[in-house]
This record gives C-alpha cells, structure tokens and sequence, in this order.
C-alpha cells in the first residue's frame, strides 16, 4: 500500500515537473533567430529562396526547452507608424517542435519601406514580452511599392557612406558590402 502511495505521489510531482515545462515561454530565454532585422520586398516571391525575406523566434521556457504549439493569435510582429506601410502580423501558425514560430516569405512580399531602430518589435502577448527588432530593411527603400533608381539611389547613399544599416543591410548580416548589392539586384531585376 505504501508502495503504491509513494508511486502517486511520485507521479504527480513528475506531472507537476512536467506541466510548465511546455506551457509558458520566458521573455529573457526566448529570441529572435538571426538575421534578427526584419526585410521586405514587393518582389520577395519572384526571387530565388536565398534572396527571399522571412523572419522566426524561438519560444523558449524556464527549463531551456522548447514552448511547443504555443498559439499564433498570442504573438504578433508589429512595423509601426511612422515606418512606411505600418502593419501587425500573427505568425503562420503555433509554434514547432522546436518552439520555432514562423513569419514566411509571403507575408513580406509586400511594399517595403527601410526603418531605423526603434523599428519593429514582436510581442508575446500573454507574458507581455516585447523583443526588439534592430531594423527594417528593403530593396524598395521609399517603401512606395516598386523598386526604382530612386531606390538604387538611396541604398546607394549607405553603401558608399556610413550607412544607415536599414538602407544599406538589406542582407541582413549586421554589415554593408557587396553581398548586399547582390541582393539589391536580384530583387531590382525580379520579373
Ligand atoms: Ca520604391
Ligand atoms: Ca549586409
């Protein structure tokens, strides 16, 4: 009979251990998955998956493992005003088995618009956490919806001067060079 005791009440604590370890994430654990800037392109599907933008955070708990199936409607990636083309996006769907929630490529195949920190932010509603984004980052630099030599224009202006990161990253690595010009033109040449 005490055996029996002991094993309850060994699995309620072992339930109790359990139950938090996948239900809540923790602000200061979970993150932003680099490239942590967020970019968008009218032309982001017509170019190749390499060239394409999209934007992840991984849910993380108290424990260090991974807050899995934690709901879309909870967390939100906000540009807002006076960014151009302000917007509030829901992830695609709950989080992973890694505790990965994603924000995929069609979501930012919209007009772009580059913004300097604070530039957006992505909210995990229910724990009131708010992870910064460093900038926002476009090919379409004016964010009017074409890619021009206006753009050209001001990514330009970064490239051979000292930035800001938003008009002249638009690869997302933290630094302005070459690769970045690679990728104004792919984007600049899209069909
Ligand atoms: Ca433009
Ligand atoms: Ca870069």
């Amino acid at each position: 009979m005490r055996r029996y005791a002991i094993a309850a009440i060994l699995l309620a604590l072992l339930s109790l251990a359990a139950e938090p370890a996948s239900a809540q994430p923790v602000c200061g654990m979970s993150f932003i998955i680099p490239p942590t800037p967020v970019g968008r392109s009218p032309k982001n599907l017509e170019v190749p998956v390499a060239f394409q933008y999209a934007f992840s955070i991984a849910l993380v708990d108290a424990f260090g493992g991974p807050v899995v199936g934690y709901p879309a409607a909870f967390v939100t990636l906000t540009i807002p005003a006076p960014c151009a083309n302000p917007v509030v996006l829901p992830p695609a769907g709950p989080s992973d088995p890694f505790g990965v929630m994603t924000w995929p490529a069609a979501m930012f195949d919209t007009p772009g618009g580059a913004c300097v920190a604070p530039a957006a932010f992505v909210t995990i509603i229910p724990i009131g956490c708010v992870l910064a984004v460093p900038y926002v980052t476009s090919p379409d630099e004016d964010g009017n919806g074409i890619i021009t030599l206006s753009d050209l224009g001001s990514f330009q202006a970064a490239f051979v001067g000292p930035g800001p990161l938003a008009n002249g990253d638009l690869n997302r690595d933290g630094v302005i060079g070459l690769a970045d010009l690679g990728f104004f033109q792919r984007h600049f040449v899209a069909p």
